[in-house]
């Protein structure tokens, strides 16, 4: 099947240019302008952008927690992905303590194979590892897992010491991967937490207030010195607050290897939306949580000046109705996380290129590229060039969306950006050459999608 798209504008992370497209079978095969050649479908991409399919390298589908699950599957989760522009995600396995790394891997493939209508990829969270196992992540990094995910909050969960985090970090700088840390510290969190309970302080906003800024700016500055002394590069997720991004911006100005991801809630939304009556809060509340909006500048410049590289939806969707629920007296029963796996490219766009905070190649390049490129996916992903995948997004900037649970595409009964007027969405999305989103309608294959294998560094 070939497939010629014409007269569009291809972005890229490097430029913007009038280019046609001539898709062969599952890649891309040219880029130039005026293309005449004949194709089983022609695409008019005039007045429109071609842009590599966004790339979230953040997703929890399919996650237990506790006795309930995150409410997307691979299937649902990678269709909603879709219809917001994004053709690949890399989700997280997660290990359960004491047991061997490469079962979480087996479980994790078993969710997604024959469910998920996009490419996946899976990063690794390691939760216990003795020296005498530290060999397994030698076998991930064989299996394409190529990056770890550790972190400094959840006492007695997830947590690591600083030792073990050490340990892997060297285990990784001599393999060829890539450490992500949720940086929180979690022992300072957990004394506020306790003292909020026994004062009484229950409610929804009480997770935020727990969990101040400079918990996060610590942990993010213990992380970095920890890749330091280990000589591996780490990715700080999930960035929130001000105060943490300073400390990337820092770091990386004495030529440390940190990069830093932040999410479209800490750029769209504030620690204003904990304020709402009844339970509503309880929709926010995640880790980190939302921040003052007087620091979402920070988060934009940092966006733009290259001292954040990704913007990733960190999607945990659960339910208001029966799952939100189980911490109506007691935050810290709230399951944490919130969806935003369809709504982050349009959100991007809208709030980020349209309102002049980000050009458009930097709108390709925190969506698409970098996460490619950090992730050992480019350029067969997050590029339009002769050879990638043909992943690809005729993105339509005048087509309206607003925001709804009661349209939205993700198994959740609400939607955070509730009633928002986005402009910018996908006319057309390919995965791999086929359509999986065409005009609005859903015309991809659950179970189409294939595990990506990606390169250690
Ligand atoms: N960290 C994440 O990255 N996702 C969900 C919960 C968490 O703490
Ligand atoms: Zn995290
Ligand atoms: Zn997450």
């Amino acid at each position: 099947m070939r497939t010629l798209i014409r007269h569009g504008t291809v972005v890229t992370a490097a430029s913007a240019t009038p280019r046609d497209v001539l898709v062969d079978g599952e890649t891309i095969a040219r880029v130039e302008p005026g293309i005449d050649e004949p194709a089983d479908r022609e695409v008019d991409a005039r007045g429109k952008y071609v842009i590599p399919g966004g790339i979230d390298v953040h997703t929890h589908l399919d996650m237990p927690l506790g006795e309930i699950t995150t409410s997307d599957d691979f299937e649902s989760g990678t269709i909603a992905a879709a219809f917001g522009g994004t053709t690949s995600v890399v989700d997280f396995a997660v290990q359960s303590q004491g047991r061997p790394l490469a079962e979480a891997l087996e479980t994790w493939m078993r969710k997604a194979e024959g469910r998920a209508a996009l490419d996946y990829g899976f990063h690794m969270i390691v939760c216990d590892l003795p020296p005498e196992r530290e060999a397994e992540l030698d076998a991930l990094v064989s299996e394409g897992v190529t990056s770890f995910k550790l972190f400094m909050a959840y006492p007695g969960r997830l947590m690591l010491d600083d030792a073990t985090i050490g340990r892997v970090m060297k285990r990784a700088a001599a393999n060829g991967a890539t450490v992500l840390m949720h940086a929180e510290d979690g022992g300072a969190i957990d004394a506020l937490v306790r003292q909020a309970l026994v004062r009484g302080q229950t409610a929804p906003k009480y997770h935020a207030l727990t969990r101040p800024a400079k918990t996060e700016a610590d942990a993010t500055r213990r992380a970095i010195a920890l890749a330091g002394r280990a000589g591996v590069p780490v990715y700080i997720v999930h960035v929130s607050a001000a105060e943490a991004v300073e400390e990337i911006a820092a770091a990386r100005g004495r030529g440390a290897l940190v990069w830093g991801e932040t999410c479209p809630q800490y750029l769209f939304l504030s620690d204003e939306c904990y304020d709402a009556p009844d339970f509503e809060g309880a929709k926010y509340v995640m880790s980190p949580p939302l921040r003052p909006k007087a620091g979402q500048e920070r988060l934009w410049k940092g966006l733009a000046a290259n001292d954040l590289q990704v913007v990733a939806t960190d999607h945990c969707p659960f339910r208001m109705k029966d799952q939100k629920t189980l911490g109506r007296d007691d935050f810290t029963k709230i399951p944490g996380g919130a969806p935003g796996i369809e709504t982050r490219m349009s959100l991007l766009y809208d709030g980020g290129v349209r309102a002049e905070k980000l050009t458009l190649s930097r709108w390709v390049e925190v969506t698409a590229t970098n996460p490619a490129r950090l992730f050992g996916l480019y350029p067969r992903k997050g590029a339009i060039a002769p050879g990638s995948d043909a992943d690809i997004v005729v993105w339509n900037p005048q087509r309206e969306t607003t925001w709804s649970a009661a349209t939205h595409h993700m198994r959740v009964d609400y939607n955070p950006y509730e009633g928002r007027l986005v402009k910018g969405a996908p006319d057309l999305v390919l995965s791999r050459g086929r359509p999986v989103v065409d005009g609005g309608r859903f015309v991809g294959r659950a179970g189409a999608g294939q595990f990506l294998r990606r390169a250690a560094r």
